[in-house]
């Protein structure tokens, strides 16, 4: 609690509350989402929690990422979510027995995991972790030890997802994109050719999205399990593949992070930044629409760009070497009425003027905190301080409206999901501690 001497007493209470919920959840290896709905590890919470967690218990940061890094297989792949065997089988669904980890020969022997990846936001973390350090020498370190694990993530997605050699990263389920029934998924997924028999549980003990939606969900995981999640078979035969510009812009913010890693701890960091390039050159070129003036993600068995504008199409606001006119563009668009300009509490994730916008429909209109904190780390490297601040202060009014909750009505902030979530009060650690310590901003 070092930071909160520093803060306003109005701070300093949302401090204090964010530290309750992510001492609430830490399990004593990881810290879980939220304990009723996502009782298990996933990945790119586990990179966000990490980044709250270097602001209060510094030690646990670390254990979080290393716990998440014992699911890693050995091609390199980090899994989206890493199950804790203690539980009962039917605390989540879909459980480690749908994924079968088990009978993988790259997964882990002590841990189940899941076979499908999350946003690679974890070399951001890491980095993060160390500019906020209070001691560099033991930071380094630590870095030292993580750096073949993050360089292996980002060697799996250049080897394993690289499906057309164009030098992007495709994913092959939605829930690889994070934004697990965003509208751009509906076409590809309702392009599925499912067999005539229901594949998820007809009762899920959650609330969405459920019914068709999770079949197809269902269906492409037993696909992908049953072809032994192989890199060929990703290439040449799975239904779902596509390129988002969010999870690529993530993968080049995660580039970035590992050279500036490599400079750290005295490796190479030329490799990175030749990675870092190639996905910003292939961003540009691949999923830039400059006719109307927006990132969109591309379905790769279709052949085509997916219409639906979304939240991702801000994504490569974290690549810092966008081109200024394409910012300016990306700036229009947000603050226009079609994102920020006609919500009282921005982003939604969804285009509001899109016929697919559904203001309480999770990853389908509503405003998460994980999202609008990416949008204001963008916008800073750009030195977009209007936007910057804009998400900030949305972001705290939130939460001081609502509390930490999953996500939000885009409109009028009403609380919607889980409560005491991880990543939401995580991240309002970041931000309460960036805004006072500018250098790590
Ligand atoms: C949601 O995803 C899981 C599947 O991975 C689910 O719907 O059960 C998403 O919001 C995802 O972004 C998040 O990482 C996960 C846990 O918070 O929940």
């Amino acid at each position: 609690m070092l930071m909160s001497a520093r803060l306003t007493g109005d701070e300093s209470a949302l401090w204090q509350a964010a530290a309750r919920v992510l001492d609430a959840n830490w399990t004593g290896t990881a810290t879980v989402p939220s304990p009723g709905l996502y009782p298990h590890q996933w990945s790119w919470d586990s990179a966000f929690v990490a980044m709250g967690l270097a602001r209060h218990r510094r030690d646990r940061a670390e254990r979080e990422l290393a716990s998440l890094f014992a699911g890693q297989w050995s091609d390199g792949l980090v899994p989206h979510i890493v199950f804790n065997g203690d539980l009962a089988r039917h605390a989540y669904f879909p459980g480690p027995e749908l994924w079968h980890s088990d009978r993988q020969a790259g997964a882990p022997n002590a841990v189940r995991t899941s076979g499908i990846v999350h946003p690679p936001l974890h070399a951001v973390a890491a980095l993060r972790l160390h500019e906020c350090a209070p001691d560099a020498e033991a930071s380094r370190a630590f870095l030292t030890r993580l750096y073949p694990l993050l360089a292996a993530q980002q060697r799996y997605l250049a080897c394993a997802r690289d499906l057309d050699g164009s030098g992007l990263v495709a994913i092959c389920h939605p829930w690889e994109s994070g934004l697990d029934n965003s509208p751009a998924w509906d076409r590809p997924l309702g392009a599925l050719e499912l067999p005539p028999r229901a594949y998820a549980p007809a009762r899920l003990p959650r609330a969405l999205p459920t019914g068709e939606d999770y079949d197809r969900y269902v269906w492409l995981v037993t696909l992908l399990r049953e072809a032994g999640y192989a890199p060929g078979y990703l290439r040449d035969e799975h239904p779902f593949a596509v390129q988002d510009p969010l999870v690529n812009a993530t993968c080049v913010a995660a580039a970035h992070a590992l050279a500036e890693i490599a400079e750290i701890i005295g490796a190479d960091p030329v490799p990175h930044r030749e990675r870092a390039a190639r996905v910003h050159d292939a961003l540009l070129a691949r999923l830039w629409d400059g006719e109307t003036g927006c990132f969109r993600a591309r379905d790769l068995r279709a052949g085509r760009p997916i219409p639906v504008v979304t939240l991702a199409t801000f994504g490569p606001l974290l690549d810092p070497e966008l081109p200024v006119p394409i910012v300016r563009n990306l700036v229009d668009l947000l603050l226009s009425a079609r994102f920020a300009g006609a919500a009282g509490y921005p982003v939604p994730t969804c285009d509001i003027q899109a016929p697919a916008f559904d203001r309480s429909g999770y990853w389908r209109g509503p405003t998460w905190v994980n999202t609008n904190w990416l949008i204001w780390h963008g916008s800073l490297a750009h030195g977009l301080t209007v936007v910057a601040d804009l998400l900030y202060g949305s972001t705290l009014r939130l939460v001081r409206q609502s509390g930490f909750r999953e996500y939000f009505d885009p409109f009028d902030g009403t609380g919607r999901g889980s409560h005491d979530y991880s990543w939401s009060a995580a991240l309002v650690l970041d931000l309460l501690a960036a805004r006072r310590e500018p250098r790590a901003a």
